[in-house]
């Protein structure tokens, strides 16, 4: 009984992660072709040198269907977010590379340390206008927001 238990328990584990997981249904979308297309490259700071509190720059145009290479840098001495979980919801995530590393699947928000970057591959899928913001406290109410728009 025991163990049926666990399989049954696994089994539920697999299911919702089936079910939360939506990207593969987004990726339905995504015909082969845009894979082969040139990422376009879209670089963005996170804060300064002078360690100000904004997104550099702090409005951000796509159009849907196509593939970008969202490069995120952190010049500051500080933490930056970079947070558009509505922007990201829309979105196919290709994946996330940081140093050595890539991420795949979805991704809502990325942390970023002082002096780091990080290379954002997507294509947008559902056109709008969308909110950015650092949810590092205090940093949003400084001004380090932002406007997503992704047009068709
Ligand atoms: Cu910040």
């Amino acid at each position: 009984m025991q163990v049926i238990k666990h399989i049954y328990f696994i089994l539920v584990l697999i299911l919702s992660f089936a079910v939360v997981n939506t990207t593969p249904i987004l990726a339905a979308n995504v015909s082969g072709d845009v894979l082969k297309q040139a990422a376009i490259e879209t670089p963005v700071s996170l804060g300064n040198a002078a360690n100000e509190l904004k997104f550099e720059p702090n409005t951000l145009e796509f159009t849907a269907g196509k593939r970008y290479n969202l490069r995120l840098t952190n010049p500051s001495q500080l933490k930056h977010y970079f947070t558009a979980k509505d922007f990201a919801d829309g979105i196919w995530t290709q994946k996330v590379e940081a140093g050595k590393v890539e991420i795949k699947g979805a991704i809502h928000e990325v942390e970023l340390k002082p002096g780091a970057t990080a290379e954002w591959v997507f294509v947008p899928l559902k056109p709008g206008k969308y909110s950015l913001r650092c949810t590092v406290p205090g940093h949003a109410e400084a001004g380090m927001t932002g406007e997503i728009t992704v047009s068709n």
